[in-house]
């Protein structure tokens, strides 16, 4: 996380409110190694923060107002009071991240106060690298610093955060984004299980590195799309009578899925297959295999390309692009809920720049933009970064 965007943050909240915060937090974006849209469908999970990330600056006011100011927005503001219902807003869409995570905290009888509040944060916006997620999250790590919120873990941050997205501003998210900004670990990746909740950091190996590209590509179509797929997913769960396609494994798939129409076995077919995909991944990167990872992320993507039906034609080839250069020693696919966005690679480090050059020679993108590059560390969830 950037020390520059924790000043950059304290600096604001000064100008503005004319004192000093007693706190700021940060909370990640993140990006998924492996297991894609498995986390609605009660699967597993690989993802890791990364070092981009919302900033909070915020004091204590002594009453029972939140009064927020966005500053990457031109120092837009939003105010409310706690004791009257938080209502959604027409815009700015932010705010409902905001108010979303607060009104769940009233609701649940929390022991919320009012607080001056600066945002500022250097996560690549619509970029599939959850921003918003990066926001909720940080909203309830500052709260969590309140007295009467011990018990409040990074597991109730993220279930908080997911709630907001679902039930406030009208998202229909799984529960990974806000899982690994809340949870991540340095240095690591975390095998989350999206049902029991349970999670463990498995290491990036030594001397690989994670590169993300961003396509450049506007993801237009994903809240529509994202909510097709998972009502295709719920249809095949209940076809096979299971309360989610995490139930099913190969064998079932291969005795009744073709009882299903093809577009429903598609969907089904790549779930089954990711979750399978994901759990060798665990092992895989366990063990510093980045081939075996390689090999995953590969079918990840073929999976995600023929079956889910998630990828675009400059997504493929920009993946084309990485493995033409990795070859075996590496890893890449698409990343996201997908119709655009990033491709994250994992990658020896002597790759990084030849790969780098392959990309920017090669990938023209949409109008002739290119991709956006970031070498990324793997990095802490949400925390308190100054008192
Ligand atoms: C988006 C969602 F927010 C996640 O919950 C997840 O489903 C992802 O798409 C696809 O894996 O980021």
């Amino acid at each position: 996380m950037s020390e520059t965007l924790i000043n950059h943050t304290r600096t604001a909240f000064e100008n503005k409110f004319g004192a000093a915060p007693d706190v700021i937090v940060q909370a990640p974006g993140r990006v998924n190694l492996i297991g894609e849209h498995t986390d609605y469908n009660d699967g597993f999970v690989l993802p890791a923060a990364i070092d981009y990330s919302t900033v909070i600056a915020a004091r204590r006011r002594g009453d029972r107002i939140v009064h927020i100011v966005a500053a990457d927005y031109a120092g837009a503001e939003d105010q409310f009071s706690l004791d009257a219902p938080i209502e959604r807003r027409d815009e700015p869409m932010w705010a409902n991240y905001v108010r979303g995570v607060i009104r769940d905290m009233v609701e649940k009888g929390l022991p919320v106060q009012g607080f001056d509040i600066v945002v500022s944060g250097d996560v690549p916006q619509g970029a599939g690298l959850s921003s918003s997620a990066s926001l909720t999250v940080a909203i309830g790590r500052l709260f969590a610093t309140l007295p009467g919120f011990e018990n409040f873990s990074p597991i109730d941050i993220a279930l908080t955060a997911q709630r907001a997205e679902n039930n406030f501003v009208g998202t229909k998210c799984g529960n990974m984004d806000q899982i690994i900004s809340a949870s991540g670990v340095a240095g690591h990746a975390l095998m989350i299980d999206c049902r029991s909740l349970e999670t463990q950091p498995v290491p990036i190996p030594a001397g690989a590195a994670i590169m993300i590209f961003n396509s450049n590509v506007q993801r237009g179509l994903v809240d529509s799309e994202y909510n097709t797929r998972r009502a295709q997913c719920e249809e095949a769960a209940r076809h096979f009578g299971v309360p989610a396609l995490r139930d099913v494994d190969q064998a079932m798939l291969d005795a009744r899925g073709g009882e299903l129409d093809a577009v429903t076995l598609r969907r089904a077919r790549h779930i089954v297959s990711e979750n399978a995909r994901v759990l060798a991944a665990n092992e895989a990167l366990g063990q510093g295999d980045l081939s075996r990872m390689g090999e995953l992320m590969a079918a990840s993507h073929v999976s995600m390309r023929d079956d889910f039906e998630i990828t675009v034609p400059l997504i493929d080839q920009l993946v084309d692009i990485v493995k033409n250069v990795i070859g075996a020693q590496g890893g890449v696919r698409m990343t996201g809920g997908g119709f655009g966005g990033c491709v994250v690679s994992l990658v020896p480090e002597a790759l990084v720049a030849p790969v780098r050059a392959a990309v920017e020679k090669e990938y023209a993108g949409p109008n002739g933009q290119g991709a956006t590059i970031y070498v990324c560390k793997a990095s802490a969830g949400a925390g308190v970064v100054a008192a």
